[in-house]
C-alpha cells in the first residue's frame, strides 16, 4: 500500500512511523509511506498557507491553493482523500479494515484553524475523527490510522501474531493473561492455565473475555454478534 500524508508539522512522524510493525512494514516493502509539507506547496513568496477567515472572527483557516496544488501533485487516479478532522467519521476497526482494502491513501492533516470548505468540497473523499477530544492537529491521528491499517496489510504481521488477532475473541475485549512465575507477591496465576487442559483453557478464556467486556464495554456486545453473523 502506499500512504502519503500532508501536514504542516512532518517533524511529529518521525519516532511513532519508525519503529515496530510500521518499520517492519516498510522494510518489507509493505508499506511506502512518505511525508509532505503543506509549506513546500505554497507558492507566494511568504510561502503563506493561512489567511483571516471571511466574516471575521478568530484565528486563521488554511488556504485552499497550497492544498490543491498539494494534492494535484501527490495524488493518482486511485488515491482515496483522508481529511483528518474532527467533525469526520468517528474511526475504528471496521473502518481500519475498509481502508486497508485501497491500494493508495493520502492524508491530508487539518490544523487548529480548519480547513477552507473548497477542500472538502473538491478534494476530499471521507472524513476521518478519531475521537470526542480536541487536539492541536491531525497528525497524531493520521499516524493513528496509519498504524491501525498498517497491521491489516496483507504479510505485515507473522503468522503467531495475525492468528492471535483472528481468535474466537475477536471483537471482545482480551482474557487476562499471565506469564511466570505461577506465584508473585503472593498472588497465583488460575489454577486452569497450570493444568495443560486444552478445551478448559479456550473455555476459560472465552468465559473471561465476555464477562470482561460485559462488565467494561457493553456497547461492543452487538457488533460482536453482528461478526458472528456476518464474519
Ligand atoms: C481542533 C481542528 C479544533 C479544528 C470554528 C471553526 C483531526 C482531531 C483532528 C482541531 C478545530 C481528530 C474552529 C479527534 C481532533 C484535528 C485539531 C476547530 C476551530 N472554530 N480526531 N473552526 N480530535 N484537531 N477549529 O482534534 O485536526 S482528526
Amino acid at each position: 500500500m502506499k500512504i502519503d500524508v500532508l501536514t504542516l508539522f512532518p517533524a511529529m512522524f518521525a519516532g511513532p512511523l519508525e519503529v515496530s510493525i510500521v518499520q517492519r512494514a516498510r522494510t518489507a516493502g509493505r508499506l511506502h509511506l512518505q511525508i509532505h509539507n503543506l509549506r513546500d506547496y505554497a507558492r507566494d513568496r511568504h510561502k503563506s498557507v493561512d489567511d483571516k477567515p471571511f466574516g471575521g472572527g478568530p484565528g486563521m483557516v488554511l488556504k485552499p491553493e497550497p492544498l490543491f496544488e498539494a494534492v494535484e501533485a501527490v495524488a493518482g487516479d486511485k488515491t482515496h482523500v483522508l481529511l483528518m478532522t474532527p467533525v469526520g467519521r468517528r474511526f475504528n476497526q471496521a473502518l481500519a479494515r475498509e481502508l486497508a482494502q485501497r491500494e493508495e491513501l493520502l492524508l491530508i492533516c487539518g490544523s487548529y484553524e480548519g480547513v477552507d470548505e473548497r477542500v472538502r468540497q473538491a478534494l476530499v473523499d471521507e472524513e476521518i475523527s478519531i475521537g470526542d477530544y480536541v487536539l492541536t492537529n491531525g497528525g497524531l491521528p493520521a499516524m493513528v490510522v496509519i498504524d491501525a491499517v498498517t497491521r491489516l496489510l496483507p504479510g505485515v504481521l507473522g503468522d503467531d501474531e495475525s492468528s492471535r488477532d483472528e481468535s474466537f475473541t475477536q471483537g471482545l475485549l482480551e482474557y487476562p493473561q499471565y506469564t511466570r512465575p505461577a506465584e508473585f507477591r503472593g498472588m497465583k496465576v488460575p489454577e486452569v492455565l497450570l493444568s495443560g487442559h486444552h478445551a478448559e483453557i479456550e473455555k476459560w478464556r472465552a468465559e473471561q473475555a465476555r464477562l470482561r467486556t460485559e462488565q467494561r464495554r457493553p456497547d461492543l456486545l452487538n457488533e460482536v454478534q453482528a461478526l458472528q453473523r456476518h464474519p
